[in-house]
């Protein structure tokens, strides 16, 4: 029988190459973000391989996330497997100059709707004594950067409360791990910048970074090990990135 997968910020990048994997290996999917025209598109082309559902909300507001999740028809209501993916980066400022919404942005996203999600859908994988939580994180969240102050701290945040549900959950035979990757062109320069598209392409230029496909396999060979085994902590980044700032670029 196929297993359900919720993925949180499946409108682009990391999300979206991981649900189009999963549905072409045979996964029910749960498609949540809130750009609705791209959920529209990606339920269109998903849609021939495998069963979706889509569900639009802001991980920030609480009572969204609650109602997203107990409107789920019942034959998406089961859900084996939550990527709690959805998050960004909001500006790269020193602590002195940081931008007080960037930072609201940040921790309400990265941190706050990661546990909301979590929340509503725990109770349930409690109840069915199963369930994969897997929360992405970041190279982020093993080491702070210059100028990274709140997003590392939101991304060490994830890496604790990760090792925090683990525990929790270990009685409930639920299985937990974080996925932390290094630098992968997405959108996710675009949005650290806001919409800065030149400085967001160099952020990348003379190195191959990774692409979004290459945590979706990651991801895919998480979930699809024996029930046994539990992947609690995988750190993935290119080739060319030794940590979060020693990167051999040919430039
Ligand atoms: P993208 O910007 O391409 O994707 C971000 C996704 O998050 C989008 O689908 C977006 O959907 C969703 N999202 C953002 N804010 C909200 C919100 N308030 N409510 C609901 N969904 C939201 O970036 P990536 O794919 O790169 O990022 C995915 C995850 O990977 C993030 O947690 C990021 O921190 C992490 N990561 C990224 C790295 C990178 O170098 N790219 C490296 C390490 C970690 P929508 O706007 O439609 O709501
Ligand atoms: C994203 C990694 O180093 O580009 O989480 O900020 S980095």
């Amino acid at each position: 029988m196929k297993k359900t997968v919720l993925i949180t910020g499946a409108t682009s990048g990391i999300g979206k190459a991981t649900a189009q994997l999963l549905a072409q290996n045979n996964f029910n999917i749960v498609l949540c973000g809130r750009r609705e025209e791209r959920l529209y598109l990606l339920q269109k082309e998903l849609s021939t391989h495998t069963n979706v559902h889509t569900l639009q909300f802001d991980v920030r507001d609480k009572k969204a996330v609650f109602d997203a999740i107990e409107s789920l028809p019942a034959a998406f209501s089961t859900i084996e497997i939550l990527i709690n993916n959805a998050g960004n980066a909001h500006g790269l400022d020193p602590i002195q100059n940081g931008d007080l919404d960037d930072w609201d942005a940040m921790i309400d996203i990265n941190v706050k709707g990661l546990l909301y999600v979590s929340k509503a859908i725990i109770p349930k994988m409690i109840a069915q004594k199963a369930g994969h939580i897997i929360n992405i994180g970041s190279t982020a969240a093993k080491e702070v950067y210059l100028n990274g102050n709140v997003y590392c701290g939101t991304k060490h945040a994830v890496d604790a409360i990760t090792k925090g549900m683990q525990i929790d959950l270990n009685a409930h035979g639920i299985r937990v791990g974080a996925i932390h990757p290094g630098m992968v062109a997405t959108e996710f320069s675009e949005v650290r910048f806001k919409g800065d598209t030149e400085k967001a392409a160099n952020v990348y230029k003379g190195f191959d970074p990774l692409v979004a496909q290459d945590i979706a396999d990651v991801i895919h060979f998480v979930i699809t090990r024996p029930y046994h085994v539990n992947i609690a902590d995988l750190v993935i980044t290119p080739t060319a990135q030794a940590s979060p700032t020693i990167v051999h670029k040919t430039l």
